[in-house]
């Protein structure tokens, strides 16, 4: 199945990829598994890319295969929320300069799917409005993808505006996306880095359960 599913994504071939993931979910495949296999085929597409074997009418189509597949993976990457009580509030958006948005959509999902209330910005967010929606939001969690480096340097101004407006130690701030790593975090000087999204959401959970800083809003 993992070697059919990432032909179909280097082939170009959504159809096929629809199909194998229609018949591998009601055989009892795991769909993060299936979302693991598919982000995999998107960074070969990626590799492909940057070699010049693979042009940008490549990278535009593996996209939609990527959104096929993420739409019949949805329903089973869903928790089942008991609650209406909102887990917290989050600010998420893809920096200025970067129009990447396929996993941050993803993390829109799941984030909202347990609980928490997610105000998506969308993609080349600038600094001022994602400090901006924090602040009318009261928002303890800001949540940044990038998936291209010039984004950190808008994800850097994001923080130093957050500074400037008194809002740092009040917001946790997370980033993930297929560009980042912690060293990257370090430098940005951001709380919290990941690209797994089961991950970031303990980690929301945790900062928001633990912390005080989500008391001091
Ligand atoms: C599809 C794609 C595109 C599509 C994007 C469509 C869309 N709607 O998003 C299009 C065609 C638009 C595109 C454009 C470009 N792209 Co492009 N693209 C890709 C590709 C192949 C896949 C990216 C992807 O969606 N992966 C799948 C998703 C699910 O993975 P993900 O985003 O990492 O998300 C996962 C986790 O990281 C996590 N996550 C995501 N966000 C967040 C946020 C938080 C807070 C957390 C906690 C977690 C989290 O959740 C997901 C779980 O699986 C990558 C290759 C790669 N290696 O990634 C290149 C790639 C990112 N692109 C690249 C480039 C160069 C470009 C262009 C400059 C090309 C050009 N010449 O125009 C433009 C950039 C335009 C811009 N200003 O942004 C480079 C970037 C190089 C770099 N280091 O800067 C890459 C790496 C390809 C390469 N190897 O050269 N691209």
């Amino acid at each position: 199945m993992k070697d059919k599913l990432k032909a179909a994504f280097l082939g170009m071939n959504r159809q096929k990829a629809i199909d194998l993931v229609e018949k591998a979910l009601p055989a009892g495949e795991d769909p993060f598994g299936i979302l693991k296999t598919s982000r995999a085929a998107m960074e070969e597409v990626g590799k492909r890319f940057a070699t010049g074997e693979f042009f940008l009418s490549e990278l535009i189509y593996s996209a939609e295969v990527f959104k096929a597949v993420c739409a019949i993976l949805e329903p089973g990457l869903m928790a089942k929320q008991n609650s209406d009580e909102s887990q917290g509030v989050v600010i998420i958006g893809t920096p200025k300069g970067d129009v990447h948005d396929l996993g941050k959509n993803l993390m829109v999902t799941l984030m909202r799917s347990h609980g928490f209330t997610v105000y998506d910005l969308g993609v080349d967010v600038p600094p001022e409005n994602l400090v901006k929606e924090v602040k009318r939001r009261k928002a303890p969690i800001l949540a940044l993808s990038a998936l291209i480096t010039p984004a950190f340097v808008s994800m850097r101004a994001a923080i130093d505006l957050l500074a400037a407006e008194g809002l740092r130690k009040k917001t946790f701030v997370i980033i993930g996306g297929g560009v980042t790593t912690d060293f990257a975090r370090k430098e940005i000087g951001a709380d919290a880095q990941t690209m797994n999204p089961a991950e970031a959401i303990r980690l929301c959970r945790r900062h928001l359960n633990g912390s005080d800083k989500a008391e001091q809003l």
